[in-house]
């Protein structure tokens, strides 16, 4: 059960003044979930929080139908206030939340990446192809995507031999490591958020379909089309592919880490 006041209460686990004693999460991501849910059990939190996913989510609609407390939510459509809710969360929420809604009530994005690079649609895709910094960030909601201030971000390596699978597990641990260090700040309205320096770059997820189609007549470095396939392959993902006659191929690459002593000169 949440709390129904909207002032500040003391949170009895924990002995710390909070100022957002109702939040929402929103969610699309079963790891997210998941552990957003352990966090927040291991820090006597639990009362606080609730959960819902997009009503667009047909395998969350299946998984969880059963479900009493995680329904499915259309943000655009159900009014949200802050009668209801002090705070909203977006952890890998695949609705965007309407400006109505980021004006009324303060929100939150989780967001796997770092921002200013590579806003928007799958950022570790975009970091592979162009070398721009990746990482996770927590921020401040503006009416602009993943734009608005920043509480906390880490930045991740990524490496010549990541494909978008590696890159990303590194991005969701380090999603978790933020969360987990900055929770309490947040629900508590304890927390400097900072304005990015940059407005940075922002991919659609036109931009990502428009990577997958491969052109076998495209004429360049080899490396690039490597770092191109290492950038579309993602588990059981079919991404990359190109059209044969009447033959759809999809592509996908296989890496394998070998220690090498360096050649002699
Ligand atoms: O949950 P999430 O990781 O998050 C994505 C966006 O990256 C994020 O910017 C946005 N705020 C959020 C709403 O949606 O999405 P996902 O579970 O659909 O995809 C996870 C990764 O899987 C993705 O980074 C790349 C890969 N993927 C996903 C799809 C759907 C593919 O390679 N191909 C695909 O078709």
């Amino acid at each position: 059960m949440l709390w129904r006041s909207k002032k500040t209460r003391e949170n009895p686990h924990r002995g710390f003044n909070l100022s957002h004693s109702r939040v929402l999460v929103i969610t699309d991501n079963l790891f997210i979930y998941e552990n957003f849910k352990t966090i927040t059990a291991e820090l006597g939190m639990i009362d606080f929080f609730s959960y819902r996913y997009s009503i667009t989510n047909s395998a969350f609609k299946k998984k969880f139908s059963e479900s009493t407390d995680f329904k499915p939510i259309d943000i655009k459509k159900e009014i949200l206030d802050s009668e209801e809710y002090d705070l909203l969360i977006s952890a890998h929420s695949k609705q965007l939340f309407p400006a109505e809604l980021v004006r009324k009530i303060k929100c939150i994005n989780i967001h796997p990446g770092l921002n200013p690079n590579n806003r928007g649609w799958f950022p570790q895709v975009f970091s592979i192809l162009n070398g721009l910094p990746l990482g996770a960030t927590i921020h401040e909601i503006d009416e602009l995507i993943d734009h608005g201030p920043i509480i906390a971000q880490k930045e991740v390596e990524v490496y010549p031999w990541d494909t978008s699978l590696t890159a990303y597990n590194r991005v969701l641990e380090t999603e978790i490591e933020l969360l987990k260090g900055n929770i309490e700040k947040i629900i508590s309205g304890d927390y400097k958020a900072v304005p990015p320096e940059r407005e940075g770059n922002l991919n659609l997820k036109k931009d990502f379909d428009n990577l997958c189609r491969l052109n076998l007549d495209e004429v360049g470095r080899f490396e690039d089309f490597l770092n191109r396939l290492r950038a579309l392959t993602h588990g059981e993902y079919k991404n990359a592919f190109f059209i044969k006659g009447d033959k759809k191929v999809f592509v996908k690459l296989d890496l394998e880490l070998k220690e090498e002593k360096p050649e002699e000169v």
